[in-house]
């Protein structure tokens, strides 16, 4: 069996998700062979060292869960969303999780996947891929990540406000599909990735689509982002795929 989730967003501010997620770990996700986390595990990353950041404890302990689950022999495996794109080597380490990149294809016997968190997908927000394409730079992050975590945890929070305000202008202006993935490049990366699956989080708009391109049929999976009252993981059995409330 194989789990795939996203969107948790993770903080301090919100603990029943938290919650939710180690009850998840310890109950279901012990179970399988293989965990995907598809991006925005956290709410906002500022760099591992917060890991040990005496004000968050919480990052630690998701990282102590993570690290038993993966010692007792599920491969979990974590990708960069928009708010953990520095999630990085020493997080890797201390919880045993791989970091794949976006996309990243994997192939089953009776399936082949591709995964993405969704955002590079979002072609018709221009300002967000502007901004996509600075933060994503090394230069960029080697920089940014030189400031104490003190300022860092500062800008994020401001870009977390900004961010808000931007989205509510996109809403007032009718301009939702800016904050959907866009249907051409969606096809175009279904033509270059020959996957039966493709799954992907960050439009919190779970649904199932299908796609025909190229005279083949490709399912498009979206998953649930989680809240203090609901938590979702999809899951492969071989076969198909299908929706677990948690
Ligand atoms: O995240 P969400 O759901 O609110 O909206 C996203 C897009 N916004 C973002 C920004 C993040 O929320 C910011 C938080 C990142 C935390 C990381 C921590 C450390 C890094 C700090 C980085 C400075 O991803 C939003 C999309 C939406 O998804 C739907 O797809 O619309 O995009 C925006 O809101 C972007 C704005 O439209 C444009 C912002 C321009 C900012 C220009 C500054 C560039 C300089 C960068 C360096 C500071
Ligand atoms: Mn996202």
């Amino acid at each position: 069996m194989i789990h795939f989730i996203s969107d948790l967003h993770i903080s301090s501010r919100s603990p029943g998700v938290a919650r939710r997620f180690l009850h998840y770990l310890e109950n279901s996700a012990i179970q399988v062979q293989q965990l995907f986390i598809l991006g925005d595990f956290f709410e906002a990353w500022p760099g591992d060292d917060c890991i040990d950041d005496p004000g968050e404890q919480l990052n630690r302990e998701i990282v102590c869960a993570l690290k038993k689950l993966s010692d007792a022999g599920v491969s979990v495996s974590v990708m960069h969303g928009n708010r953990d794109f520095l999630l990085g080597a020493t997080f890797a380490k201390r919880s045993g999780a791989t970091l794949i990149a976006d996309p990243h294809e994997f192939s089953v016997p009776t399936a082949k996947f591709v995964l993405s968190h969704g955002d590079a997908l979002c072609t018709a927000d221009h300002e967000y891929q502007a901004f996509r394409a600075t933060v994503r730079q090394q230069d960029w992050q080697t920089s940014f990540l030189s400031r104490p975590l003190v300022e860092r945890k500062a800008i994020a929070a401001a870009m977390r406000q900004q961010s808000e305000r931007a989205k509510e202008d996109k809403l007032r202006q009718q301009h939702t599909y800016l904050m959907d993935i866009d249907v051409v490049a969606t096809e175009d990366f279904l033509r270059r990735h020959e996957a039966t699956f493709f799954i992907h989080g960050h439009t919190h708009r779970p649904a199932q689509h299908v796609h025909r391109v190229d005279n083949r049929t490709i399912e498009r999976w979206v998953l649930a982002d989680w809240s203090e009252d609901r938590g979702e993981a999809l899951c492969f059995d071989g076969q198909g795929l299908y929706r677990r409330p948690l």
